[in-house]
């Protein structure tokens, strides 16, 4: 064994199983980059984007280390698989792998769980390169360290991703990152922050914050957008945050002048019962106010919304549409209700019956390609059916796509943004098109021999319909 490793974070397949690749995204994930700082000095590193570039299964690294934030977890199994045949050891790590631990195990030498630091990857490398690899390592929250840029070519990436977070204060119920980080938020050390910015400012302008919270510490994001001020950085970003930042007008303008144009907030539904259902922890009655002190500051919204809960009924899509509309949402990005595995969620429903999938395997099938909606019913809702629900799905995305909307919701004084929100909300509208046209192929649904259980089939829109039965 030589001490290399070989990162990979890799792609997935489009619905006839071809491999899909690209030249640039809007974003990225930040694992790569982030675990190239935690390699040890002494140890020879090679990366691996998948979705640019093609997987060099003739490296000689001896580790092979595969990141998975969602259904690419099936793809990162296949090269597992190769890896393993050609006596590589491989580990897994990520959002995914922790998620579904047991569905990915059988295919890798060990599954490592957090964030881990310096440390924690220098023991999990000598472990290896001794021969005593644990099955699992437990790391927590370590994110001491200058996130390796050098391992991202920025002009791939439309916002560069930076991160000062991991973790959010909240508990809600349907989200992974309650369940993984169980309602606390670890913040890095500003000084890494700064640095990573004063490297980026060089090389674009363009940044994303991937922070699932970027309010989650209030003192924190203060310091963050005064010392980007003073550092002169003139970045045009925006940024993930619940709706309480809209109470903090300081921070706010704050933000404004550190160059935060559009916060993606995580509304879910204008409905409070809807959000006590799912443990939300926040008022629907506020969002009114909220969201006019979020404008009044010069930001745009784009709001996550989510269709399906256990309050909605058919009547929701026409309230949700005029909701967005009123509140002049720049970009509504909108689901069906999703059943995570591993989430409070999934146990509810499970626990009720409700649930139309297994396990992760089925959820993972039926997952959706990057950037699309979640748009299958995979559980029984209270008040509809889960084909009304997805119907009233494809309805409401419908009531938010005339040519007006989009343009009315998209423009701004700022062209920029304006371009930016117009070509967004012109994907919205072209998801509700292609969705509409597959309603019909959908209603083909496998319904197991009892008839209980009803697991949707792939369709079009599921990236793994090629998987089925195999991970
Ligand atoms: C950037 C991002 C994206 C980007 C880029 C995706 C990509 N594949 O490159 C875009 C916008 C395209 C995207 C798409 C999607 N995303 Co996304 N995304 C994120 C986001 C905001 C940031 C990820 C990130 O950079 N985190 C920071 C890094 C440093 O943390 P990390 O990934 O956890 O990595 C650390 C550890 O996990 C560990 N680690 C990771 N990999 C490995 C590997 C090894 C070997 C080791 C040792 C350790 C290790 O070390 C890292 C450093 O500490 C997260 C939410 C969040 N705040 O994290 C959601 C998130 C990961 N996405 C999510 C979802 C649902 C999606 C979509 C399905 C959404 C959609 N409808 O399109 C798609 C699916 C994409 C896919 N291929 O699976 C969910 C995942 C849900 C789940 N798995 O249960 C999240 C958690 C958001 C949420 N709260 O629901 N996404």
């Amino acid at each position: 064994m030589n001490k290399k490793v070989y990162l990979i974070q890799p792609t997935y397949r489009d619905k006839f199983g071809k491999l899909l690749k690209g030249k640039s995204l809007y974003t990225i994930s930040l694992a790569l980059p982030s675990l190239s700082a935690t390699i040890p000095p002494d140890w020879e590193k090679q990366l691996c984007y998948e979705f640019f570039e093609d997987v060099d299964f003739d490296t000689d690294a001896s580790i092979i280390g595969i990141s998975s934030m969602g259904y690419e977890i099936y793809r990162g199994i296949e090269l597992a698989k190769e890896f393993r045949r050609r006596g590589k050891t491989v580990i897994f790590g990520g959002f995914q792998a922790h998620m579904s631990t047991d569905f990915v195990a059988p295919h890798c030498d060990a599954v490592v769980h957090g964030n881990p630091g310096i440390p924690a990857m220098k023991r999990i490398l000598e472990d290896a390169y001794e021969g005593k690899l644990q099955r699992d390592y437990h790391c927590g929250v370590d994110l001491d360290y200058q996130v390796d840029y050098r391992a991202l070519d920025t002009r791939r990436v439309l916002f560069t991703p930076v991160f000062t977070s991991v973790g959010c204060n909240y508990l809600c119920d349907y989200c992974c990152i309650a369940s993984i980080y169980k309602g606390n938020c670890r913040v890095r050390k500003l000084r890494h922050v700064f640095a990573e910015l004063e490297y980026l400012h060089g090389r674009t302008r363009r940044i994303a914050f991937m922070d699932t919270n970027i309010h989650s510490r209030h003192t924190y994001l203060k310091a963050l957008c005064e010392g980007m001020i003073e550092r002169g950085f003139r970045f045009v970003w925006g940024a993930q945050a619940t709706i309480d930042i809209g109470d903090d007008e300081h921070t706010l303008r704050l933000l404004r002048r550190a160059g935060c144009k559009a916060l993606f907030i995580g509304l879910e539904s204008f409905s409070q019962a809807n959000l006590e259902a799912v443990n939300k922890g926040l008022s629907a009655e506020t969002y009114g106010r909220r969201i006019r002190n979020i404008h009044r500051a010069g930001i745009k919204i784009a709001a996550f919304l989510m269709y399906g809960f256990d309050h909605d009924t058919q009547d929701t899509a026409a309230e949700l549409s005029r909701l967005v509309t009123e509140n002049r949402i720049a970009l509504p990005m909108i689901n069906l209700l999703v059943p995570l595995p591993g989430t409070v969620l999934f146990e509810r429903l499970r626990a009720e019956n409700r649930l139309l999938i297994r396990d992760e395997g089925d959820f993972l099938r039926n997952n959706i390609g990057y950037n699309s909606s979640f748009n299958l019913c995979l559980f029984r809702p209270k008040h509809m059916t889960p084909d009304e629900a997805e119907e009233g799905f494809i309805e409401l995305l419908g009531r938010l796509s005339g040519y007006g909307q989009i343009i009315r919701r998209s423009f701004s004084r700022d062209l920029k943004l304006s371009v930016f929100f117009l070509h967004s909300n012109w994907l919205f509208r072209r998801e509700y098109i292609r969705l509409r046209k597959l309603r019909s192929k959908r209603l083909a649904v496998a319904v197991d021999a009892g008839g209980e259980q009803r697991i949707p089939c792939a369709d079009k829109s599921t990236a793994f319909g090629r998987h089925e039965g195999r991970p």
